[in-house]
């Protein structure tokens, strides 16, 4: 097959054409555009580290770290810069590529970022590539990750434009985008997905695809299952009712459209694996999922664990992608 082109036009009728096909018929596609684009049987391994948990003034609807939730997440402080470095030692040991640093903040504050740096700094030096999701960025502190070594930056949108404010009111999809533009203005790769499984409508997950793939594509696309918290929003909302796990068959095509519509971007199956079946996630290999979180735990919700998923990962036949040398897309790609 022809590479196809990288499109930013799709239109919601054609984004919603794929949700509706046959499902071998759409299985197929996006195995073929994915072959056409990334080395087959490559999965590439993220670790994550949550560096500040708990205590966030934002309320998005599903996380445990909003000081709306009633989780039992205990909030704490920055970790030590020594602390971090230790965590993503172990990470390189357990074979991962890419080390992820994330912190409940709304936003960083001028004080943390000579301690972000640093982290970012040591990480580089193990000759991991890093990432950070920290909330909002100015173009000032995007900058200043930048030329600290930032390879990635994780801001989702979440889910559809129209449906953001059912999930977060304390910010706008618009705060979103911006973050976002600020993020690639300072030359850092962009990681940037959502969530499914929030109770959202077919026409919310076509709306959610559409916005990323009508933006310059993100290198890294995270789908996520909503991990269903006791004591958020949205896990309390939805326990015991049809929607409180997402429809596994739903889920794939999800992933299958996003590879489709994105055919360059990493697409990483996120959150929500240690409840999915092996089967449910050699689907979304299938579909284009070329990467995932390993560890046993994310950032405060558990995940599969090394030992799990090594066994999972032999059992398909799926290599380690080797981690890109500066954390771009073509080198990896290669
Ligand atoms: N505070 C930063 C932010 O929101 O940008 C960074 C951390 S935040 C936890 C990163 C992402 O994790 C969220 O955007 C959301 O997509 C995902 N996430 C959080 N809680 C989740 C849950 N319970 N289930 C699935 N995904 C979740
Ligand atoms: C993303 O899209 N998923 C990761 C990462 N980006 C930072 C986080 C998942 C969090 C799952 C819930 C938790 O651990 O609290
Ligand atoms: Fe805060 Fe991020 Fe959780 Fe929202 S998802 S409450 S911004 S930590």
């Amino acid at each position: 097959m022809t590479a196809p082109t990288i499109r930013t036009d799709w239109t919601r009728e054609e984004i919603a054409a794929l949700f509706d096909l046959p499902f071998m018929d759409l299985m197929y596609e996006a195995q073929t555009v994915h072959r056409a684009y990334h080395p087959r049987n490559e999965v590439q391994l993220s670790t994550l580290l949550s560096i500040k948990t708990g205590g966030c003034p934002e309320d998005c609807g599903y996380c445990s770290q909003s000081v709306e939730a009633d989780s039992g997440v205990k909030a704490t402080k920055l970790m030590d810069v020594r602390q971090v470095l230790q965590a993503a030692a172990q990470a390189k040991d357990n074979g991962s590529g890419r080390f992820c640093m994330g912190a409940a903040w709304r936003n960083p504050k001028e004080r943390d970022m000579p301690a972000l740096v640093e982290m970012i700094q040591g990480v580089r030096e193990m000759g991991m590539e890093t990432c950070m999701t920290l909330g909002m960025l100015d173009a000032g502190q995007a900058k200043t990750l930048a030329d600290a070594g930032l390879d990635y930056y994780n801001h989702n949108i979440d889910t559809a434009p129209e449906n953001y404010a059912n999930v977060i009111t304390t910010r706008t999809f618009e705060d979103r985008i911006e973050t976002l533009e600020n993020v690639r203005a300072a030359g850092i790769n962009v990681c940037c997905g959502g969530i499914v499984g929030l109770g959202e409508t077919r026409e919310d997950r076509i709306g959610f695809i559409h916005a990323l793939g009508c933006m310059p594509h993100p290198e890294s696309v995270p789908i996520n299952a909503l991990v269903p918290v006791k004591g958020t929003v949205l896990g309390d909302m939805l326990a015991d009712t049809p929607l409180a796990k997402i429809d596994e068959i739903e889920f794939v095509r999800t992933v299958a459209v996003a590879r489709i519509v994105m055919p360059a971007s990493m697409v990483r199956l996120s959150a929500g694996r240690e409840s999915m079946s092996e089967a449910c996630q050699a689907l979304c290999f299938m579909a284009g999922a070329n990467s995932i979180f390993t560890g046993d735990k994310l950032l405060t919700a558990p995940n599969a664990g090394d030992d799990k998923d090594a066994a999972m990962l032999a059992k398909l036949g799926i290599r380690a992608m080797q981690a890109a040398p500066h954390g771009h897309l073509e080198e990896a790609a290669e």
